[in-house]
């Protein structure tokens, strides 16, 4: 059946008076949705889920809400409004004019970080696309699709991009999103950490606390490219990636919330006890913890990268939130990076431009760290004395200097075999891992919810946590 595509893109890019571009995105289209049946969340597609969608930019149009079967769902095109005489913030360019067009000069660099972007995004659907089957409540259930249709949205951006304005490369690159897949031994998706399986809810309010914030400070890096069509989509996206943030910040809370209601009932916080209550102990929290933040520090990239100084000095790619830094040029200044040498540590002085990931790391640890902060009080209120703690950034790394490097969550390095010895109480073991996964069953009751989590605060967009988020066919 033929698909009235203006009527089922919502968009502010005015999609209808460009026929090329139009027939581009009729042909990716049904394609997209194949896609969305096979690798989208398995079997809930006649599930009515009470879903947000974006239909305008404006403060009325980008949270709608209503109930709606995930492959009806409209995912559109939005960019944020254009500013008006936009200038290039940083780099050698400062102070010209934004681009409108790509620079022919910039076109295969541009290309690859946008693809990059958006390979990022179906990834995280596939990975998660088992969860639905053992979600904690209705309430959980509906935010992973959330979720998910928005992860599905921000494919839709990138790949407005590529078709808008890289021909017939950037239609290419667009059936390519739709083939790599998440850990496809022949074509696995771009990045690491996305082809990790998320396969309980643990890894995936992991995920969503710390994956989703690497994608708030590269959607924010991006957010000050030359490159306006970019820039404005990107500012749009980041509305969306707070919401998913929210979900991992809640998500760890709420299960902390319940291990520590879980201690207090049994007086105790053996985690073997907590465990055969149905809990999950603080422990193999924070071995998740360790897991996925270190795997999220990989995707900022080499700590000293000339890929990051000439993204910064063409203006491709800025620093989160440019405007705070005194110095958009960064010509002379510098900044010491640690990195290792024989069985020490040493440190080189680098010019600031080649630091840029580790500078945009820097930010993002320190925001992490805030994030733990009220589940610590909680537990410290509790009168327990563990805390959860980020561990060091050079923490079971795969990528960059400390890649191969055996260290302790303190820091320090040691030999192989202590590594060896050690690194299950550090990340999720075997064990760990069919533990967790032998606690998620799906609760599909409103108002109901499991037991190893606690309940959310309150509901979404104003109703009660009780209500019926996903109405799920007979
Ligand atoms: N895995 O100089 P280097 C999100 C490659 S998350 C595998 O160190 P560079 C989301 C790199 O491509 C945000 N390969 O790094 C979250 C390069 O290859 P080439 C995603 C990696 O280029 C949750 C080589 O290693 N967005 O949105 O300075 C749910 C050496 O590169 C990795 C972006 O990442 C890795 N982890 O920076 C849904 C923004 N890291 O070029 C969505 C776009 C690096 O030598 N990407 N490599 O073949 C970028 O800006 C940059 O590519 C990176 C790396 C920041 C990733």
């Amino acid at each position: 059946m033929a698909i009235d595509y203006l009527e089922r893109i919502p968009n502010n890019v005015d999609l209808g008076s460009n026929k090329a571009l139009q027939r581009a995105l009729e042909h990716w289209q049904p394609r997209f949705l194949d896609w969305w049946r096979e690798m989208g969340p398995s079997d809930f597609a006649a599930a009515e889920v009470y879903l947000r969608t974006a239909i305008s930019v404006d403060a009325e149009g980008w949270a709608t809400f209503g109930k709606v079967k995930m492959p009806d769902y409209r995912w559109g095109i939005f960019l944020a409004e254009q500013e008006a005489d936009r200038r290039i913030g940083f780099g050698d360019d400062m102070g010209k004019p934004v681009w409108l067009s790509v620079p022919g000069e910039h076109r295969t660099t541009l290309r690859r970080l946008i693809v990059t972007q958006g390979d990022t995004e179906p990834a995280s659907v596939e990975q998660q696309r088992l969860l639905g089957h053992s979600a904690p409540s209705l309430y959980d259930l509906r935010n992973l699709f959330q979720v998910n249709v928005e992860e599905g949205r921000h494919l839709w951006a990138m790949v407005y991009l590529l078709h808008a304005y890289f021909g017939r490369d950037g239609r290419e690159e667009a059936e390519e999103l739709l083939s790599r897949h998440s850990g496809d031994v022949d074509k696995p998706r771009i990045l690491t950490t996305f082809n990790e399986p998320i396969d309980d809810w643990l890894s995936f309010f992991m995920f969503t606390y710390f994956t989703d914030r690497d994608g708030k400070y590269q959607l924010k890096s991006f957010a000050e490219s030359a490159f306006d069509p970019l820039a404005r989509t990107c500012r749009f996206m980041l509305t969306e990636e707070a919401h998913h943030m929210s979900v991992g910040e809640t998500g760890v809370t709420r299960v902390v919330l319940r291990t520590i209601e879980l201690m207090k009932e049994l007086k105790t916080d053996d985690p073997a006890k907590i465990r055969r209550a149905g809990g999950i102990d603080l422990q193999t929290l924070q071995r998740y913890l360790n897991f996925w933040f270190s795997s999220a520090l990989d995707l900022f990239g080499a700590e000293i990268s000339s890929n990051a100084a000439s993204y910064f000095a063409t203006g491709l790619k800025g620093r989160p939130d440019e405007a705070r830094f005194a110095d958009h040029l960064c010509l002379s200044s510098t900044i010491d990076i640690e990195h290792p040498e024989g069985d020490g540590v040493v440190s080189e002085t680098v010019p600031m431009r080649n630091a840029m990931n580790e500078v945009i790391r820097s930010a993002y640890i320190r925001e992490c760290e805030l994030g733990l902060k009220y589940a610590n009080r909680m537990i410290e209120k509790a009168g327990h004395p563990m805390q959860l703690v980020l561990p060091h950034r050079r923490f079971h790394r795969t990528l960059g200097a400390w890649a191969g490097c055996f260290v302790a969550p303190d820091g320090k390095r040691m030999g192989e075999a202590e590594w060896n010895r050690l690194s299950s109480e550090w990340l999720p073991s075997g064990e760990d891992r069919a533990f967790v996964k032998g606690l998620m069953q799906g609760v599909f009751e409103p108002g109901r919810i499991a037991g190893w989590i606690a309940p959310p605060e309150r509901g979404i967009n104003g109703l009660p946590v009780e209500y019926e988020y996903v109405t799920l066919s007979a």
